[in-house]
């Protein structure tokens, strides 16, 4: 009986033992709080999801991503790069269209016409080049995981069919924060309107704007259908997202957590983007059945009607960055 004794006193030593020390080892889990400004429905929030299921994984439980959408922490996407900035808020999913009030350089992907298609998008921002512009954002205290998407802009209206440019003079369109594709909608003779995302369904219901310009995902999911009925398929401009993080809270993150959140953020990327690119007819037929007058014009005669935004920004992004974007294949 002694021997057993001693022999289950030590097992239970150096259970205890073991489980100190591997107790001690695992750090309690990192919660990160991410915030966007779309519906549960549309992709930002798909692609979140998918965000958080992935890094649970390769971090083996360490690190958490608590997801708040809809605009809760920050009615607007300028406001939740603020709070990301501040420290309120851990990583944002937001198009680029705000973001260029913090790192100017960012807004060279928001000219017309500037994206062919999406392997032209994949490339140059999957890229160097997207690299580059990720590498910026640390001048904002903001360290750019991937490059995620938003997706080609169309215009959707209350007062008459688009088939030509000429037909968007007058209209009172609602943009988003973004003095290039303010200055786009000028050329066109157009009163564009910058407004947060969150005000724009009411203000069209109240007259307020003529119209607005999204991707088919948003306006699909956002239910643009119920306040504007012409929707002409510009495709004026390629919107990107972008999974941003606070640069201290990130260089704060053991080196196994930040390989985790980066492949993670990249793996993502790739998903968010497959999602819309999956679902853009499909929505599309959606928004027909829902009544939407769909005008497909000339987008030839859009580019050439906006060309003189280019002119103006070639000194400030440089004419050689924008030819390498353009003459990436
Ligand atoms: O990023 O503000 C906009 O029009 C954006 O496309 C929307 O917030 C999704």
């Amino acid at each position: 009986m002694k021997g057993f004794k001693r022999m289950f006193l030590v097992f239970m030593v150096t259970g205890i033992f073991m489980f100190g020390i591997v107790g001690i080892g695992m750090a309690a889990p990192v919660t990160l709080k991410l915030a966007h400004v779309v519906s549960t429905t549309a992709p930002y929030h798909i692609g979140a999801t998918e965000l958080a299921k992935l890094v649970e994984q390769k971090s083996k439980g360490q690190l958490k991503i608590e997801i708040f959408p809809g605009g809760q922490l920050g009615k607007g996407e300028r406001e939740c790069i603020e709070g990301l900035q501040i420290g309120t808020i851990d990583l944002v999913v937001t198009s680029t269209g705000p973001v260029g009030g913090f790192v100017p350089q960012m807004l060279v992907v928001d000219l017309p016409f500037l994206f062919r298609d999406n392997s032209h998008v994949d490339k140059v921002l999957d890229g160097p080049i997207g690299q580059g512009l990720l590498n910026g954002l640390s001048k904002a205290g903001i360290k750019g995981i991937a490059f995620w998407e938003n997706g080609f802009r169309n215009l959707t209206n209350n007062k008459r069919p688009v088939n030509k440019p000429e037909d968007v003079k007058g209209l009172k369109l609602r943009t988003m924060e973004n003095e290039v594709h303010m200055d786009a909608f000028r050329t066109l003779g157009a009163d564009p309107t910058p407004m947060t995302w969150g005000e724009v369904y009411t203000s069209l219901q109240q007259g307020v704007i003529d119209g607005q310009e999204n991707p088919i995902n948003i306006i699909r999911t956002h239910k643009i259908y119920e306040v504007n009925k012409n929707l002409a398929l510009t495709g004026h401009v390629y919107s990107p997202a972008l999974l941003l993080m606070n640069e201290k809270k990130f260089k704060d993150l053991p080196p196994n957590l930040q390989k985790a959140l980066l492949e993670a953020g990249k793996e993502a990327a790739k998903f968010e983007r497959k999602f819309i690119r999956d679902n853009e007819t499909k929505m599309l037929e959606e928004l027909k059945g829902f009544g939407m007058q769909v005008t497909a014009p000339d987008k030839k005669l859009f580019h050439k009607a906006t060309e003189p935004t280019y002119k103006k920004y070639e000194s400030r992004f440089g004419k050689d960055l924008i030819d390498k974007i353009v003459k990436t294949k």
